[in-house]
């Protein structure tokens, strides 16, 4: 299995709430491996460009009101099949059709507040990676 690195956003929600420890003991006993982290507070211009894949989706514009309302913790996870053990720790995208033991089941408390985000794919794992950091800022 490849090592692979996935980008997770700890949203603003979870940092509300003072959640970032926990969740991120979640990940760390999971076997993946924080390798970059920076906390910040995106603008609305910001968080648009993060989600511009979903510009055209009803709730676009929500999505940004939400994730500039607070806080939030970018970070780089890495470990074998991370952008997939990553989606799995998270659970499904509505907490109410979650996994039990999963983020989202355990944390989420709807659809847009749903704690956290994480690449679907190699490919966007590597643009939503370089979104955040650069390559200096990720230590293996
Ligand atoms: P994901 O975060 O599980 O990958 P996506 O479909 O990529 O889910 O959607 C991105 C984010 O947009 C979700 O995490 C959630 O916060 C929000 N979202 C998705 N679908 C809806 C919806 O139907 N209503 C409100 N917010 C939604
Ligand atoms: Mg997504």
């Amino acid at each position: 299995m490849a090592i692979e690195k996935t980008l997770s956003l700890i949203k603003p929600d979870a940092t509300a709430r003072n959640l970032t420890g926990k969740i991120n003991q979640m990940f760390e006993d999971a076997g993946l491996r924080i390798v970059a982290q920076k906390r910040l507070h995106l603008t609305k211009d910001q968080a648009g460009a993060f989600y511009a894949v979903h510009k055209e989706r009803p709730f676009f514009n929500d999505l940004c009101e939400f994730m500039c309302s607070g806080p939030i913790v970018a970070q780089v996870l890495e470990g074998e099949n991370a952008i997939a053990k990553n989606r799995e720790i998270m659970g499904a995208t509505n907490p109410a059709e979650a996994a039990e033991g999963t983020i989202r089941k355990l944390f989420a408390t709807s659809i847009d507040a749903n704690s956290v985000h994480g690449s679907d794919a190699p490919e966007t794992a590597r643009e939503e990676v370089a979104f955040f950091f650069s390559g200096l800022e990720i230590v293996g």
